[in-house]
């Protein structure tokens, strides 16, 4: 071996604790949307109520049928050899009703054979409480724009500590909170597609953050003492830069982190608490100029301030991608949206199934360092992080493992920097139902076949790929799988 740059590189190694897993979410994997007393969630109401908005007129009412093949999903994880996997669980498949006059045992039942099976094998189970299927029955109230969800929120979370809780220890409350609330409350784009533009964002998002808060404060209160694990929060950053290195560009690439990721992370983890500052101060005077009595943003009291900073045991990030931020398509042209800038990419960053997803440079780096720096090194958790196929692509997927080599080179380069990482979690054990896109783009480091009764899983070339860097410890640019 010689001594250059790049084969100092390949000998880098992950450290033995460092948890590798793969990540999935109950909506686009589970099925049995009505199974024994199953209650509807908005994304079941949503794709059977109106079925076009789905690309390929699809919905998940099976999808991987992950209902009845969850031991050959835990066998799939045996095959890559991970040490953890994150998953989600379906509120209304728990709770039918959204509250807790009424549990369902089927629902219990089903979430206690798949943990016990990872459990079985050394998996360690990280689970997310909500990744986007809220009961249907608490969007009739209003959902997450309801005052009283973080109640909602936090009864179902105890039900949820109190059930799993002696063989879970990885909680994480939300995913994305952007995607909840900025693309289903005020774009009106994700379900529950309400259309409350400059506004619907904010009432949601302070509502998501204070029943995080209290769903954190309840673990920490009344079930870590014995149950001895860790909440956090999953949070999309993807790296947000400046077009060019003007003022105007840098300021304006800060305002669309603010409004794509700071005003959920800031309340919860800088060190002044709060929403973002410059966002504020943004939403205000615009808020005034277009005849608002008073911002549109609210804020927290300093009570509420107090209760939520701090209030998470690590930071979930789920990183994709990166996008150019320009000052001169200012966001004030776009009505729709207090901060959502037209996204740039440069043409020589290889494209994705997906038309949002490219692979840039250093993209995971600059998106860790940056929150290491920003507040104060906490422990983060890269929970979900991959790369889209076509449908029609097949098993030989090189532009997969070429983007996941370079998001794991980048993860060393983080731990190199000292950003206190702990875990990676690839995005997506399966193929599975992509939202709007159906399943017209495939994330899977198995494929599904969605025709075959019995979804039968075959492993992609990356799943080889992926199953050999998890086992050595190290990414070896050269290996081709054999099979
Ligand atoms: C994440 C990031 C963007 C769009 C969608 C997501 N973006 O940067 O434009 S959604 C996220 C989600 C999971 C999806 C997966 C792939 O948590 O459920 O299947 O990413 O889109």
């Amino acid at each position: 071996m010689g001594c250059s740059a790049l084969s100092t590189k390949q000998e880098r190694r992950f450290p033995d604790d460092f948890l590798f897993g793969t990540a999935t979410a109950a909506y686009q994997i589970e099925g049995g949307w009505n199974a024994d007393d199953k209650g509807e969630s908005i994304w079941d109401h949503l794709t059977h109520n109106n079925p076009t908005v789905i690309k390929d007129l699809s919905n998940g009412d099976i999808t991987a049928d992950t209902y009845n093949n969850y031991k050959r999903d835990v066998e799939m994880m045996r095959e890559l050899g991970l040490d953890a996997y994150r998953f989600s669980l379906s509120w209304s498949r728990i709770l039918p009703n959204g509250l807790t006059n009424k549990v369902s045992e089927a629902g219990f039942a089903f979430y206690n054979n798949y943990i016990d099976e990872m459990v079985k094998y050394g998996i360690t189970p990280m689970v997310t409480l909500y990744h986007w299927d809220l009961p249907q029955k608490l969007q009739d109230l209003g959902g997450l724009a309801n005052p009283l969800f973080p109640e909602w929120y936090e009864d179902y979370a105890r039900v949820v500590f109190e059930q799993f809780g002696d063989r879970v220890k990885h909680w994480i409350t939300f995913n994305e909170p952007r995607e909840i609330c900025y693309e289903g409350y005020d774009a009106g784009r994700n379900a529950p597609q309400v259309n409350a533009t400059g506004i619907g964002s904010y009432l949601c998002a302070k509502n998501l953050v204070m029943a995080h808060a209290r769903a954190y404060h309840a673990y920490k209160n009344d079930f870590a003492p014995s149950q001895g694990g860790v909440c956090g929060i999953t949070i999309c950053v993807n790296w947000v830069a400046p077009l060019t290195d003007s003022e105007e560009d840098r300021f304006e690439a800060e305002l669309s982190r603010q409004g794509q990721w700071g005003l959920y992370a800031e309340p919860i983890f800088s060190e002044e608490g709060g929403f973002p500052k410059e966002l504020s101060e943004r939403v205000a005077q615009r808020s005034i100029e277009q005849g608002y009595p008073r911002s549109r943003m609210p804020e927290f009291t300093d009570e509420e301030k107090a209760f939520v900073k701090g209030a998470a045991d690590f930071f979930g990030v789920n990183h994709y991608t990166t996008f150019l931020i320009s000052a001169t398509e200012k966001f004030s042209e776009h009505a729709f949206s207090d901060f959502e800038t037209e996204n740039h990419y440069l043409d020589e960053w290889p494209k994705s199934a997906s038309d949002w997803l490219n692979l840039a440079p250093n993209s995971v780096l600059n998106a860790l360092t940056h929150l290491k720096e920003k507040y104060n090194n906490p422990v983060i958790y890269i929970t979900e992080n991959g790369w889209s196929t076509r449908h029609d692509a097949g098993l030989i997927d090189d532009d997969r493992i070429r983007y996941y080599r370079a998001a794991l080179e980048n993860v060393l380069d983080a731990l190199d920097a000292g950003v206190n990482l702990k875990g990676y979690m690839a995005w997506s054990l399966m193929d599975n139902f992509e939202w709007f896109a159906g399943y017209t783009e495939r994330f899977g480091l198995y494929e599904v076949d969605f025709e075959d009764p019995a979804r039968t899983r075959t492993p992609k070339k990356s799943a080889f790929v992926y199953k050999q860097i998890i086992k050595k410890r190290v990414i070896d640019h050269e290996y081709e799988p054999s099979s």
